[in-house]
């Protein structure tokens, strides 16, 4: 039997005041009264009506102290793009172990985590990619959340835990460039994927791509369609400030050919024509 949905639940949402977290906050607590926000610092427009408790994803006790008697985690939290190693060593790979295996402790049900494109970032952009291959990561960034995607799948397998991998493309109100027409998500979609995975009763283990209804997609959104997803941004009705956005960037030689784009092209040193799959 599908499990009764008792909104008033503790939902525990991390990275609440980066960008992404601060967009999508007040649309969350519409959905959930019992949403508690956390970050390393609390944000400055705090509302008395929101839960904040402050938490350094890599402080394992800090961490075990926010999810306790959490039901679900959406799991923002974390270095958002590439970084020295160090800062992504802790923040993207101890912290997010950290936060599996706290949840794991607390008895947690589900877990949302938020990927990136950059996982997938050295596919062509000529080729039309689902979920079920080979991760090509573009940074250490990239490495950081296929490694958060694995651990997802190990503690679905291993301990039962719903966990739902969003491979999200870039969060907006519209997309920035034209390499973003292929990938944008509006927060409104952003959300409605959230709560596919704080509520769908088949989610085990799932990676589905954090995109709105874009015509130059680059990836095959099946299974999120197949879960109920249906996304109401369309980046095409955007695309004449996309390219007029795009012009003021230029070109990038290597970026231009990958789906990470520039996150590809970063301390690249390889010839081109060997790159990717
Ligand atoms: C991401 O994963 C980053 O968090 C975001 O800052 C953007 O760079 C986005 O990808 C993107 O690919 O546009």
């Amino acid at each position: 039997m599908a499990e009764a949905l008792d909104t008033n639940r503790r939902i525990v949402f991390t990275g609440a005041a980066g960008g992404v977290g601060t967009m999508i906050r007040p649309l969350l607590a519409k959905l959930y009264p019992g949403l508690v926000l956390s970050d390393k610092v609390e944000p400055k427009d705090l509302l008395p009506s929101e839960t904040f408790v402050a938490a350094d994803l890599a402080n394992p006790a800090e961490v075990a102290a926010l999810v306790k008697g959490a039901h679900s985690v959406i799991h923002l939290g974390g270095y958002s793009v590439e970084g020295p190693w160090d800062a992504i060593l802790q923040s993207n790979i101890i912290g997010c172990y950290n936060m599996f295996e706290a949840a794991r402790v607390a008895g947690v049900k589900r877990l949302i985590f938020a990927s990136s494109n950059h996982a997938v970032g050295f596919y062509p952009r000529r080729r039309k990619i689902g979920t079920d291959l080979t991760v090509r990561p573009d940074s250490r960034y990239g490495v950081s959340k296929a490694f958060g995607e694995a651990l997802g799948a190990m503690y679905s397998d291993k301990h039962g835990m719903s966990v739902t991998c969003l491979r999200i493309g870039n969060v907006g109100e519209r997309p920035l460039d034209v390499r973003r027409l292929s990938i944008w998500i509006s927060p409104e979609d952003l959300v409605q994927l959230m709560r596919i995975g704080l509520e769908h009763p088949d989610i085990r283990f799932d990676i589905v791509y954090g995109a709105s209804d874009n015509a130059a997609s680059w990836w095959d959104n099946s299974r999120a369609r197949q879960l109920g997803y249906r996304p109401t941004g369309k980046g095409e009705d955007h695309r004449v400030h996309a390219v007029a956005e795009q012009e003021k960037i230029g070109p990038d030689p290597v970026g231009d050919l990958f789906q990470g784009g520039a996150f590809c092209s970063l301390e690249f040193t390889n010839d081109v024509k060997k790159a990717g799959p």
